[in-house]
């Protein structure tokens, strides 16, 4: 599937959601079951800049629905495969089946996920790899390197508690799908890695956590960091990597280190993720595969917090400029209770919207229609290629990732404090990535041009937090949307939702993304 020409060819991933991938991650990535022909990344999608993608995916679940996003992927014009329920599609029924199709404009590091419920916590998430160019030379490619958090109950069973008492303690974490638990001497085993002295290596490294900001690190050795997202940057150095939910960096790391065994630490950072095993998130780097040891390395010194790597250092290799806005949007975010739930408010209004009823299908129905709810939380951009600004901010002392799909922004300005008409906006060639952080108390300043129709979710990444309303969506260029639809599948995926969840009963209980 992959590899037959740099351009314009078309690979194709299969997937089939079984009731296995229901049971959270580590069991998840052996149980998924694939009718990819490539053996060695089954699953996982792999690349090349250029090609046409094409995934069939079917839901297998007896009682849950489905979609699949593909984060960070421009979806250049092709907004209805974005794979979001209640923005883009009707969510999958049990037994149906969906075809998403999309051209690979960008290249580097990314991963899909469910964007159904808390359904990519449970397991329903994989890496994505497009080959393309890099700022960095390397001899080995190890792929993505997944940092997850994990709980021993599901995070379903665990929404209630989340929504009523605040995002709960969770209790361990894996690197690339695995870990080991105190206590627990039968299951579980650390990633380990075996490198040639000498070499060098890229590694992928995707935060896919539902609530924990990782810090990254192997032990004695510094990595050289070449993109944010799917943005290739101009290389720096660092020992300690900060990753916010939903971002990724990719690295190269140079092997020149006395032969042996080392820790590599995906480190929950206490200011805003609690985790029970939090020193012994582990795996292990092997210069010699017959070692069984365990390394006596040490950490490097980091500061606790969950502020994204400096703006200063992440300067993108191809250089752009932002310009002044012609639109602008200010979005400050709250939490309150509504009864005794929790709801995330932006502007004031927390968002909803419905599995039935999605935002492309009103559009559909009504192209020139402005009459959105105050909870679909609507932000109308209608003229073509504007810069529009984002100012977000907050006054509570909770770090957000904030994630935009069909772009990657500017980031202007990103602090803690109070955002004023006199703060300086970086505009020549700011970092441009898909995911930032809105640090605690502070702002984050976004821009992008309006040059790609459809509707965009832009949300917090925390898992809880979505399904809790932290999302508004964009309307670019509606009138353009129509045409862009196949309207006939997308009225197939609502039939047979609406007929499932008739038939079974089944109720939004969240936000609806
Ligand atoms: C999805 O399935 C899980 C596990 O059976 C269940 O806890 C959850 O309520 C279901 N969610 C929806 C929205 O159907
Ligand atoms: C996106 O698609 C439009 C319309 O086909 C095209 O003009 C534009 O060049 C594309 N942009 C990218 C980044 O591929
Ligand atoms: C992580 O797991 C994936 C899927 O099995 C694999 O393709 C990838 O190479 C693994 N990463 C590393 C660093 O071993
Ligand atoms: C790792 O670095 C520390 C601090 O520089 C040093 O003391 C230690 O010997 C190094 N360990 C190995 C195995 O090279
Ligand atoms: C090892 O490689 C790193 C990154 O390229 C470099 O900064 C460091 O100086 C090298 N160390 C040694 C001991 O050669
Ligand atoms: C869309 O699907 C419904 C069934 O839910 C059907 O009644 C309707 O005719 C379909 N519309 C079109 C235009 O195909
Ligand atoms: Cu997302």
């Amino acid at each position: 599937m992959h590899h037959s020409s740099l351009f314009s060819s078309a690979s194709s991933l299969a997937l089939l959601l079984s009731e296995a991938s229901a049971i959270p991650y580590a069991e998840r990535l052996t149980q998924r079951s694939c009718d990819n022909s490539a053996a060695d990344r089954s699953c996982w999608g792999d690349y090349n800049w250029g090609d046409t993608v094409v995934v069939h995916l079917t839901n297998g679940l007896a009682n849950n629905g489905t979609g699949l996003h593909f984060h960070g992927m421009r979806q250049n014009y092709t907004n209805p495969n974005d794979g979001v329920p209640s923005i883009t599609q009707c969510a999958v029924a049990p037994g149906d089946s969906i075809t998403y199709t999309w051209r690979a404009t960008q290249y580097g590091s990314s991963w899909y996920h469910s964007h159904f419920a808390l359904q990519a916590w449970e397991g329903v998430l994989g890496g994505i790899l497009i080959n393309g160019p890099a700022t960095g030379n390397y001899d080995n490619d190890m792929g993505h390197m997944f940092l997850n958090d994990w709980t021993h109950e599901t995070v379903d069973a665990l929404y209630s508690t989340a929504e009523t008492s605040g995002p709960p303690t969770l209790s361990n974490g894996l690197i690339n799908g695995t870990n080991t638990y105190p206590g627990d001497t039968t299951q579980g085993a650390r990633f380990e890695t075996t490198v040639t002295e000498g070499e060098s290596y890229r590694i992928r490294l995707v935060n896919g956590a539902i609530d924990t900001h990782f810090k990254y690190m192997i032990d004695n050795h510094t990595m050289t960091v070449i993109a944010m997202d799917l943005v290739p940057i101009t290389p720096y150095a660092t020992d300690v990597l900060s990753l916010g939910m939903g971002q990724r960096y990719d690295v190269i790391v140079n092997m020149n280190q006395t032969a042996g065994d080392y820790w590599i630490r995906a480190i929950p950072q206490t200011y805003c993720s609690d985790n029970d095993n939090a020193d012994d998130i582990k795996g292990i780097l092997r210069y010699d595969s017959t070692s069984a040891s365990d390394p006596t390395t040490s950490a490097y010194d980091y500061t606790d917090d969950c502020d994204d790597e400096a703006m200063t250092d992440l300067v993108p290799y191809y250089s752009m400029d932002a310009e002044d806005a012609t639109t602008s949007d200010d979005e400050a975010v709250s939490v309150g209770k509504s009864g005794s739930i929790f709801k995330w408010y932006m502007a004031a209004t927390t968002f909803a919207v419905t599995w039935e009823d999605p935002t492309l299908l009103q559009i559909y129905e009504d192209p020139t229609s402005t009459s959105w709810t105050d909870s679909q939380h609507v932000v109308q951009l209608d003229t073509a290629d504007e810069w529009v600004y984002f100012v977000i901010t907050t006054t509570q002392t909770i770090p957000h990732p904030i994630h935009l799909h069909g772009h990657d922004f500017y980031i202007l300005a990103q602090a803690e404090g109070a955002y004023s008409d006199t703060t300086t906006l970086t505009l020549t060639n700011p970092p441009r990535r898909d995911t930032a952080m809105l640090p605690a108390s502070g702002y984050l300043v976004i821009a992008f041009t309006t040059d790609n129709p459809g509707a965009w979710l832009m949300h917090c990444h925390i898992g809880w937090h979505t399904s809790e309303g932290f999302a508004l969506q964009l309307v670019e260029r509606q009138s353009e949307i129509p045409d862009l639809m196949d309207y006939d599948s997308f009225n197939s995926t609502c039939a047979n939702w609406n007929t499932y969840a008739e038939e079974s009963g089944v109720e939004v209980e969240d936000s609806g993304v």
